[in-house]
């Protein structure tokens, strides 16, 4: 449909920024598949010579299944390039993402890369960050203690709302691949990104908030009708 061809474009322009012997990171979730895939064939056409360190179990799998080398972080060292998409950005290149879960490995790869970029379509550049609910990836033990200091310490930020989730998934709780679980923060606006994302992460419990500053590097914008913009 007009969202796929609109990743797909996004997906294309960024993986001619791969070059022969990088070492890049793989983003996670839908627009970031169609990278994944992208990537697969430019192996597959012009023996590409790379490795592809995943940032989460699905796009493991699905690099192997386009024929990407896949490595771990840890054998890579550092990166030359992450691409990975993002729920919001906004003009300073701040982002929200972890809408898939994967904020973490996403997070700690892209931040051991040289350059970051990410792929998106035109609904996710907004003015201001918070539209989109904040992923805080909580530690199980003494969950419900930790949500409680969270929305202890939002009552002294700039946000206009306050609501806290714990995302769902089946019948219990959403389980991320580091076996913790995600506490989704309704705020509908952020004033301050940095002040957030700081007091989120003094939070014994919070391992780390789907807030991503002085990361994300160059913004690739794919629109339905096949038009692609890069802002740097
Ligand atoms: O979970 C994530 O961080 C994803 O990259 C998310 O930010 C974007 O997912 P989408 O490309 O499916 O909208």
């Amino acid at each position: 449909g007009a969202a796929d061809r609109a990743k797909f474009a996004a997906s294309w322009r960024s993986v001619g920024f791969v070059e022969d012997g990088m070492k890049v990171g793989l983003g996670t979730g839908s627009t970031a598949a169609w990278m994944v895939k992208c990537l697969g064939l430019r192996v597959r056409r012009e023996g590409l010579k790379i490795v592809g360190v995943p940032t989460s179990s699905r796009t493991a799998a699905l690099a192997r299944e386009v024929g990407i080398e896949v490595t771990s972080l840890d054998q890579a060292g550092w990166l030359d390039l992450t691409i990975d998409g993002a729920d919001e950005f906004d003009p300073a290149f701040r982002l929200i993402k972890g809408g898939g879960g994967a904020h973490l490995r996403e997070k700690i790869v892209a931040a051991a890369s040289d350059r970051m970029v990410v792929i998106a379509d035109p609904d996710k550049d907004v003015a201001t960050l918070g539209a989109f609910p904040l992923p805080v990836e909580v530690i199980p033990f003494g969950m419900d203690a930790t949500r409680r200091l969270v929305e202890r310490a939002l009552a002294d930020l700039d946000v206009d709302q306050r609501r806290t989730v714990f995302r769902p998934a089946g019948e219990g709780l959403f389980v991320t691949d580091e076996g913790n679980h995600t506490l989704d923060l309704h705020l509908g606006r952020i004033g301050d990104p940095e002040a957030l994302s700081q007091a989120l992460n003094a939070i014994p419990g919070v391992v780390e908030n789907g807030l991503f500053m002085d990361i994300c590097d160059a913004v690739v914008i794919g629109r339905e009708d096949g038009h692609v913009v890069t802002r740097h």
